[in-house]
């Protein structure tokens, strides 16, 4: 199964927003129904989108992701190259740094993004479960703040995953 999936959004119409704000996120993990190239498969997704939700945030914001597990499988999250900077527990790695969701329960990851922006990923942190579970984190710059390179007119995210 090869999947290819395009989203786009111009830099300059995100809305307005002081820096340093908290961004809530619920992550339902939940079992559907994907078809892809004539054939149906059940997978896991977060909130029934596949690839998953975008995370959107600005550096120097607090993330609050409710995770809450509704399949029978243990989950994690884990988000791929954000520094958790004493934030261990919110990192995601199930049996390093957390113990997995269970069915049923729910767990809030807290972190807040400093020193770093572009454009990231989540993904699950369970064996295959990690092929259905991902999506991408986009860090954009403080309010006035510059990228490390010029300014991008316009940002894509090309996910590719199998
Ligand atoms: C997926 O399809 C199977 C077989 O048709 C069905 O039994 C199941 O209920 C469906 N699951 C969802 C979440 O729609
Ligand atoms: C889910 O995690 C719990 C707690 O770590 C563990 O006892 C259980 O065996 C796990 N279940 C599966 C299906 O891996
Ligand atoms: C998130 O972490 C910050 C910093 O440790 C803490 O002040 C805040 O209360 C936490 N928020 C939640 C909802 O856990
Ligand atoms: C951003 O720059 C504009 C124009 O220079 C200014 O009015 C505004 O106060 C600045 N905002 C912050 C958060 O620094
Ligand atoms: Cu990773």
């Amino acid at each position: 199964m090869a999947t290819l999936f395009f989203g786009f959004c111009v830099l300059s119409q995100w809305p307005e927003s002081v820096a340093g704000i908290t961004r809530h996120y619920t992550f339902n993990i939940m079992s559907q129904n994907v078809t892809r190239l004539c054939h149906t498969r059940s997978l896991l997704s977060v909130n029934g989108q596949f690839p998953g939700p975008r995370l959107v945030a600005r550096e120097g914001d607090q993330v609050l992701v409710k995770v809450v597990n509704h399949v029978p499988n243990n989950v994690s999250i884990h988000w791929h190259g954000v520094r958790q900077l004493r934030t261990g527990w919110a990192d995601g790695p199930a049996y390093v740094t957390q113990c997995p969701i269970q069915t049923g329960q729910a767990y809030t990851y807290n972190f807040t993004i400093t020193g770093q922006r572009g454009t990231l990923l989540w993904h699950a942190h369970n064996s295959w479960l990690r092929a259905t579970l991902y999506g991408p984190i986009i860090i954009l710059p403080k309010r006035n703040d510059s990228y490390p390179f010029e300014k991008p007119y316009k940002a894509v995210t090309i996910m590719l995953g199998n």
